[in-house]
């Protein structure tokens, strides 16, 4: 097996095998004239080349000035060097674009059918050759392609949990690091094809190294993550080493963060203080920024995990999160670059869903304009399914970013299948009522720079990328949505099985379909569907796990007791239900309006209290268990008869993959009922439950 041939996701530019389409695509394809400029226009010509060559089955033409006597070209370039292009395209067109906005427009031209990508920026036209090139995959007519699209979103930045030097991925189910630190400013073959991948999505933006970048080492640390040196990428001697990174991912449009520690000052420079209110703390950031655009001039800024989880953070001197963003904004804001400042700050409060909020929403106006707040999209942490973050709508003087977990943390991590974009589609359209009705979570993160998405990666060594071959939807699907977050799910979904397993109609459905309802399932048999969340095993490694079952372990999450289950969130509890705004307090404060898939997120109910449809809470939460399993086998059997159809390699990995989801689908349900049961002593009307031993 050659270890370099990893493999190509959704850009395997299979052959057309449609033969008017195929000679449709050749005659405007087979010829490119591509324009000489920067480093973008050369990842251009690259993909081009794959492209091209695998979807028209011959290897296409590449031209410095316009091709003559042929049937027709593709042109990518700028108008004012490209005749054909100010022919398609009018000036007034291209100047309304924003830097990543670009026009495909097909076009006559001497003669000749042409097409044309064209843009203000070089990143434009790398973008907007993806654009092309997914069409074609797709089967698209383009005879009368005429698309303008700029990306909605202008923040997509993807997050590594990466630790470097150890080469672990925190929370990643796919292998090692990509990254290696220790040979870098060496490049792997693999970092160029990492670069397109996410390019290919629209992608903009990687943060390389972990947000927990040290040990930490006070009281409610852990040993599990020891290790972790990332503030060391900050050090002058390392800098070479993600300036060789950024050169690889400036190519492909894509600007290198690095997530930095809040003690910076002290552990990478030999100050005693990290205050963010003292000059000397300031003068050092303002010279680390300067010395990292220096070698990396179009650096993208800093993540930062302050007061959480043991890393260090402005709480340590009595400043408040603003004071301690701020500082790096103002060091960051003449090079442009952005602070990432994240919202996953809990602990002194008994609910941890209330603390988010209370810490941030006083301090709306009061961030820098280049930083922003990034917030999970729910208030605890990645659970199957949250309700929205209260933050979202909450703060309007604020860039916002919303951080989406691409990586399966909770959801089977690398074996079950658990697509992420039906439930980032359900985020997406939360009508948080922020600026009165209407104002779904998606209208607050486009539009603006410094506003868009964060997603944590679930890359690693693993040839195939993603652990998972399914997973690779949730990577492509961040990039989408982030584009473009009114997209939907199912749409998505479809276009990343086309390119990936071929254009047969009856695959594309299949897949399309599994996916789909993948989440569901997970959510049945690992929640039971009403609203309870964080019953995963944790063991001594506290932030090592969440695969198994371990409901026994968080009481607290889950309210459990003799007379019920849930939490009380509403104002005779921790009256969480009251940071949201319109209609949204009054609905989940009452059991009869609060929607059923959240109920239990916000009451602590009667085991007998009875639903809409006369079921009690503890039949339908077996119910939901029982029906979880049944779903998975449902896919099992699904992807199995699609045997013949997709190569008999993924065919056979995903194949395994699920028989050994059913296995632990039916270990969280038989933990659930039986924990259930265990309080409720309340028999299954349908005589599953208690299980017989
Ligand atoms: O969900 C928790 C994870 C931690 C993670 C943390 C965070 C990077 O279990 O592994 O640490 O969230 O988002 O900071």
């Amino acid at each position: 097996m050659v270890v370099t041939d990893y493999d190509d996701c959704w850009l395997q530019y299979d052959r057309v095998d449609d033969p008017d389409r195929l000679s449709a695509y050749r005659r405007r394809c087979l010829h490119a004239y591509v324009s000489e400029e920067g480093p973008e226009l050369r990842a251009v010509r690259q993909e081009l080349r794959v492209g091209l060559d695998g979807l028209l089955g011959r290897e296409p033409h590449l031209w410095q000035h316009p091709p003559r006597s042929q049937d027709g070209f593709l042109a990518v370039g700028r108008r004012d060097n490209m005749e054909v292009v100010r022919h398609a395209v009018d000036a007034a067109e291209v100047d309304g674009l924003d830097e990543e906005g670009y026009v495909l427009r097909a076009t006559e031209w001497e003669g000749q059918d042409c097409v044309v990508v064209t843009a203000n920026t070089d990143r434009g036209m790398l973008f907007g050759t993806f654009h092309l090139l997914r069409l074609l995959s797709l089967g698209e007519p383009i005879a009368d392609l005429d698309v303008v699209e700029e990306p909605r979103a202008k923040e997509r930045v993807i997050d590594h949990w990466d630790n470097p030097f150890r080469g672990s991925v925190e929370r990643g189910y796919a292998g090692q690091s990509i990254f290696d630190w220790e040979t870098l400013p060496d490049l792997r073959e693999r970092y160029w094809d990492y670069a397109r991948l996410l390019a290919s999505t629209g992608i903009n933006g990687v943060v390389v190294n972990n947000v927990n970048t040290e040990k930490p080492d006070r009281e409610g640390a852990n040993d599990a993550i020891a290790g972790m040196e990332g503030w060391q990428l900050l050090e002058s001697e390392n800098l070479e080493k993600v300036a060789a990174l950024a050169t690889v991912f400036r190519r492909y449009g894509v600007r290198t963060f690095l997530s930095v520690n809040y003690a910076a000052p002290m552990l990478v420079g030999d100050l005693d203080t990290a205050d963010p209110l003292e000059d000397d703390v300031e003068a050092w950031w303002k010279r680390k920024a300067d010395e990292l655009y220096e070698r990396i001039p179009d650096f993208g800024g800093f993540l930062v995990k302050a007061d959480s989880e043991g890393q260090r953070g402005p709480y340590d001197y009595d400043r408040d999160h603003a004071e301690g963003a701020n500082v790096l904004g103002r060091a960051l804001e003449p090079h442009d670059g952005r602070v990432f400042w994240r919202a996953f700050v809990y602990s002194e409060h008994e609910d941890r869903a209330v603390q988010a909020y209370e810490t941030f929403e006083p301090l709306d106006g009061e961030f820098h304009d280049n930083v922003t707040l990034q917030i999970k999209n729910g208030p605890i942490d990645f659970q199957p399914r949250e309700p929205v973050s209260t933050l979202f709508g909450a703060m309007p003087e604020t860039n916002v970013a919303c951080e989406l977990q691409i990586t399966q943390e909770y959801t089977g991590q690398g074996v079950h299948a658990c697509s992420h974009l039906p439930q980032w589609e359900e985020v997406l359209e939360f009508d948080t009522h922020g600026d009165g009705e209407g104002t779904e979570v998606r209208d607050l993160l486009v539009d603006r720079a410094g506003e868009g998405f964060a997603g944590v990666a679930n890359v690693g060594e693993d040839r195939n990328w993603t652990g998972h071959d399914l997973a690779q939807l949730n990577l492509y699907g961040f990039g989408r949505l982030a584009w473009d977050p009114t997209l939907g799910s199912e749409e998505v979904t479809r276009e990343w099985a086309a390119q990936t397993f071929g254009r047969n109609p009856s695959v594309v459905e299949t897949v399309t379909r599994i996916q789909e309802e993948s989440w569901p399932a997970v959510i049945d048999y690992e929640t039971g569907g009403i609203g309870l969340m964080h019953m995963m095993y944790n063991g001594e490694a506290r932030l090592e796990n969440h695969y198994d079952p371990g409901p026994e372990e968080w009481p607290e999450y889950t309210g459990i007791a003799e007379d019920g289950i849930g939490l009380d969130r509403t104002p005779s509890g921790s009256d969480y239900a009251s940071q949201y705004q319109g209609p949204w307090p009054a609905r989940y404060a009452d059991p009869e309006t609060c929607p059923e898939e959240l109920l239990l997120f916000f009451h602590h109910l009667p085991w007998e209290h009875e639903l809409d449809d006369g079921t009690t809470v503890i039949q339908r939460l077996y119910d939901n268990c029982f029906e979880g399993v049944e779903a998975v086998r449902a896919l099992r059997e699904r992807w199995s008869a699609l045997a013949g159809t997709v190569d008999e390699r993924r065919h056979r990995r995903v194949a395994e993959r699920f028989d050994e989801q059913v296995v632990q689908a039916e270990r969280w349900r038989d933990s659930l009922v039986s924990y259930f049961y265990e309080y409720a002593g309340v028999p299954d009307e349908r005589g599953r439950v208690p299980l017989d031993d």
